[in-house]
């Protein structure tokens, strides 16, 4: 038996110092070492062996199991230092080589101009309140004086979800909600999407965004909404721009006018852009009618407020000299890439 543990030593070494790879290495493993392998028979057969020889022997077995194991440890990581240099070597990675080219977006031309403007309302300061596109007909015409019947609902005509639930057609409706909620003073812009029933051409989209601002106080005047809005003119078209107030007509606000900005372009003295008049209309406003304060819960005798609201496809397009509002919407890439 010692002289087959001495066969089984010799063997399983030489076969191990000649292997060059892991998964030969382990065939070697289980064929002496594993449950079925040639050192394993060997324990099984200790019970034929003698008494007095069976420690020698055992320990034998032991010195065999350990120098086998030893070997191929050794060769083993040997192998694999090897193995690990070549993948070191192909996977080297060269610092020196070009990036890959990445197509980094930018803001779409809508989204620079609502961020501008709400920067300027930021600086101003007012707070930018948010509500539902998905309007209780009450909030987006009942509270702002739009009563069922008045023709200023056709002329927003709007998408019904249901009998009194539709796409709201400005965003007052945010500022009647922040009206029921709070107690003035109000300072606030509501910025986002709305909607009209309106066919697509060159300047209608059914779906467009606006930002509608509300101050209310004790003693607010027109003269603190014509103060307000010059210096907003200001801050997008620059110091030298002039403003000018024509009476209108809103059913929420009361008096009502529509503010025009001197042409950016020919500086008021009439071009393509302001077709000839040398003035931009820009946006409407006025003083909150007394009713609508009154139905918010706000005592217009002690509170007045004045409001405005813009659509702001219509800055962007004069900004950009951009002549058709569909562009906007297209995304095309060659179009959007410009901006
Ligand atoms: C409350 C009371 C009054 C908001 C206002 C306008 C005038 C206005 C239009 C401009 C072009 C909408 O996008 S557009 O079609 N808006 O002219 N909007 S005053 O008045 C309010 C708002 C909220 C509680």
């Amino acid at each position: 038996m010692k002289e087959q543990l001495q066969r089984i030593k010799e063997a399983a070494l030489s076969k191990i110092s000649t292997e060059g790879t892991i998964a030969a290495l382990n065939d070697i493993r289980v064929q002496y070492l594993g449950k079925k392998g040639e050192l394993t028979a060997i324990l099984k057969g200790m019970k034929d062996v003698s008494t007095e020889e069976r420690p020698v022997v055992g320990q034998m077995v032991n010195d065999v199991r350990e120098a086998i194991e030893k070997a191929l440890d050794e060769v083993g990581s040997k192998i694999a230092k090897t193995v690990r240099d070549v993948q070191l070597k192909n996977e080297k990675i060269d610092v020196t080589m070009p990036a890959k080219h990445m197509e980094i977006g930018h803001r779409h031309p809508m989204n620079i101009v609502i961020d501008d403007l709400k920067k300027i309302f930021i600086g101003m300061g007012y707070e930018i309140v948010e509500g539902p596109e998905v309007e209780f007909d009450y909030y987006n015409f009942e509270a702002l004086n739009i009563p069922a019947n008045h023709p200023a609902k056709d002329e927003q005509d709007t998408f019904y979800i249901g009998n009194d639930i539709l796409l709201r057609t400005q965003t007052s409706s945010v500022q009647v909600r922040v009206m029921e909620n709070s107690q003035p003073p109000i300072k606030v812009i509501a910025p986002g999407r709305v909607f009209r029933a309106d066919e697509v051409d060159a300047t209608h989209s059914p779906s467009f965004h606006q930002i509608e601002g509300l101050v209310i106080d004790k003693n607010i005047t027109m003269a603190d909404l014509k103060g307000a809005l010059a210096v907003f003119a200001k801050e997008l078209y620059g110091p030298d721009v002039k403003v000018k107030f024509r009476p209108h007509h809103f059913p929420f606000t009361e008096p009502s006018a529509e503010m025009d900005v001197s042409c950016a372009v020919c500086g008021g003295k009439g071009c393509r852009m302001c077709k000839g008049t040398g003035w931009i209309e820009v946006l409407g406003c006025g003083m909150v009618h007394p009713k609508v304060l009154k139905q918010s819960g706000i005592d217009p005798d002690v509170y007045q407020g004045f409001a405005f609201g813009m659509g702001l496809e219509r800055i962007a397009l004069l900004r950009y000299g951009i002549d058709d509002m569909r562009l906007l919407y297209e995304n095309d890439v060659r179009f959007l890439k410009q901006f």
